[in-house]
């Protein structure tokens, strides 16, 4: 299980640290948590230290895991990366697996070498050194494993190598020693290759490669820079920033035109906070049904910002063929509303009933006024007399009438050269059952 590989590293294990077998430094620097944290604990802090013992595989191997767990719970990243450096075919450890056969088992109880100690250990401390450099070099010097020699050198454990014991059985002292981490104090340094305040670990996980972005970027548009997304702990991928946005029909639902005509007043949709805010700059997708290009710029599909209102509209021309026409609004959330327009063909609007033909119209308004009224304004070219029904679509696309003018009445008298015409209803009293 530990081949020769390992005896021939070319470490020494210096004075620092064989000085360990005495115990003292361990006497000096604190315990980590971690040693006395489970149950049973790594190191009993009731049983007499044995630190001149000689220690065996099996404890190395069971020292390392739970080193590696206790380093898990405050940094999984590099948990997982010393996992892949310690064990593995070829790496200093073949598996956490218990000893099954004899001959594992007594393996297990083969004294541990310092050449093995080295190894096990290297990995923990080649990603700590990584992952929190000055963290590392306090544990160093708290456990007097510094080496003295050799300012750069970042392993409990002297460069030169001709001081080196790697063949000689490593104490439970020593093992101690190496792996005296105190976890609970250590936080992953950031790193930050390309300088602008994005750790790269935050830039990775968001945009997939730290040189994409900058501090001052802002790719969901939200009005915040990375800066400010990173500072505040908001997703700079996410407009909303895991907010669910209120997304209401605010213009357009409902408008009737006549065929091929522009609605008189745009589409029209409000996105707000839960709490009210409107959302300034939110990118809503308006989408027409069947690709129909009625959008402004003669389109199908029209990406419109939300403006300090929280609104976002857009003009909207009736197709040249009669029928219910539908436009959704979409935000990045996926959450979407539909709007529905009427295409009405004027002229073949005939009156089953009398023969008469209805008034040809367009820029059909309806307004809701603040005494509850409704006032309907549009411009026809009717004659004189003609009448006029108004209505809406049913869900299933039949024609609901809520009012009707009588034939010739006074209620809308045709006035020559004006072809406004203005109605104002008591929707409480004056609309049909
Ligand atoms: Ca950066
Ligand atoms: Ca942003
Ligand atoms: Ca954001």
């Amino acid at each position: 299980m530990y081949g020769s590989r390992l005896l021939s590293r070319r470490w020494g294990l210096g004075p620092l640290a064989l000085s360990l077998v005495s115990g003292s430094i361990l006497l000096q620097a604190a315990p980590p948590a971690w040693w006395s944290d489970g149950d049973p604990p790594v190191i009993d802090p009731q049983a007499s230290p044995n630190n001149h013992g000689v220690a065996n595989i099996g404890q190395a191997k069971h020292m390392a895991k739970q080193a590696l767990e206790a380093l898990r719970a405050v940094d999984a990243a590099a948990a997982d990366e010393v996992e892949s450096g310690l064990i593995g075919g070829g790496k200093p450890l073949a598996s956490w697996h218990a000893p099954v056969s004899q001959a594992e088992k007594e393996a297990q109880h083969a004294p541990l070498l310092i050449g093995q100690l080295k190894a096990i250990a290297a990995p923990f401390y080649t990603v700590l050194h990584q992952r929190s450099p000055v963290w590392l070099e306090g544990e160093l010097t708290a456990n007097q494993t510094k080496d003295a020699q050799d300012a750069q050198n970042h392993f409990p454990w002297t460069s030169a190598t001709t001081d080196d014991q790697n063949q000689s059985p490593a104490t439970i002292g020593q093992l101690k020693a190496v792996f005296s981490l105190r976890f609970e104090a250590y936080s992953p340094q950031t790193v930050d290759d390309d300088g602008d305040g994005l750790p790269d670990d935050w830039e990775t996980a968001h945009f997939d490669d730290p040189s994409i972005q900058t501090d001052i970027g802002d790719p969901d548009d939200d009005g915040m820079d990375n800066a400010y997304e990173f500072a505040h702990g908001t997703d700079p991928n996410d407009f909303f920033n895991g907010e669910t946005p209120v997304l209401r029909v605010t213009g357009g639902d409902g408008e009737i035109a006549a065929l091929d005509t522009l609605l008189s007043k745009p589409l029209r949709v409000t996105v707000k906070r839960p709490n009210g805010e409107p959302y300034l700059n939110a990118a809503v997708t308006f989408q027409t049904a069947n690709g129909y290009a009625g959008l402004a710029g003669g389109v199908a599909s029209s990406l419109v910002r939300t403006t300090a209102d929280g609104s976002a509209s857009i003009a909207y021309r009736a197709p040249a063929t009669a029928g219910t026409t539908l436009v959704t609004a979409t935000l990045t959330t996926g959450q979407s509303v539909t709007l529905r327009v009427y295409a009405v063909n004027p002229a073949s609007q005939v009156d089953a009933t009398t023969g008469q033909r209805k008034p040809p119209i367009r820029n059909f308004v309806k307004t809701a006024n603040a005494d509850g009224t409704v006032t309907f304004t549009w411009i026809s070219d009717a004659d004189n007399g003609d009448w006029f029904e108004i209505g809406g679509e049913r869900e299933d696309g039949t024609w609901k009438p809520v009012y009707k003018t009588t034939y010739g009445s006074a209620v809308l008298p045709y006035v020559p050269g004006t072809t406004t015409y203005s109605l104002t209803l008591n929707p409480a009293a004056d609309y049909l059952p």
